[in-house]
């Protein structure tokens, strides 16, 4: 009787917590885009996630090939939206790195590069 409602129980515990990971906020897409070449230094870096931000733990950087940040330093968050403004800077490499705390209160990570280039 006891191995029964065991058995019963354990699907049911794996179903939740693979809904509990797909509800944390995940990077949904970027502009610039992941991966993408661009002509010209954009003037800000905007990432949509799957969740509602937290405003005061998400954060994104930006940093060039040398690991300078070119990011303004504020990010700004709207709803599940934010983005940081950028210094200009020429060709090359760069690396945007983002963390966020969703409204389930959970932390993600992430990061991508874009390249500024003909
Ligand atoms: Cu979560």
């Amino acid at each position: 009787m006891r191995f029964r409602t065991l058995f019963g129980i354990i699907p049911l515990l794996l179903l939740l917590a693979t809904g509990e990971a797909i509800a944390h906020a995940t990077l949904d897409h970027a502009e610039p885009r992941v991966g993408n070449t661009v002509a010209a230094m954009p003037q800000e870096v905007t990432l949509w996630f799957t969740q509602k931000l937290e405003p005061a733990f998400s954060t994104i950087t930006v940093t060039d090939a040398a690991g300078r940040r070119i990011d303004a330093g504020k990010t700004r968050v709207s709803g599940s939206q934010m983005s940081v403004s950028l210094r200009s800077g020429g060709p090359g490499t760069y690396h945007v790195k983002w963390r966020v705390l969703s409204a389930d209160t959970h932390t993600t990570d992430g990061n991508f590069t874009f390249k500024v280039g003909p």
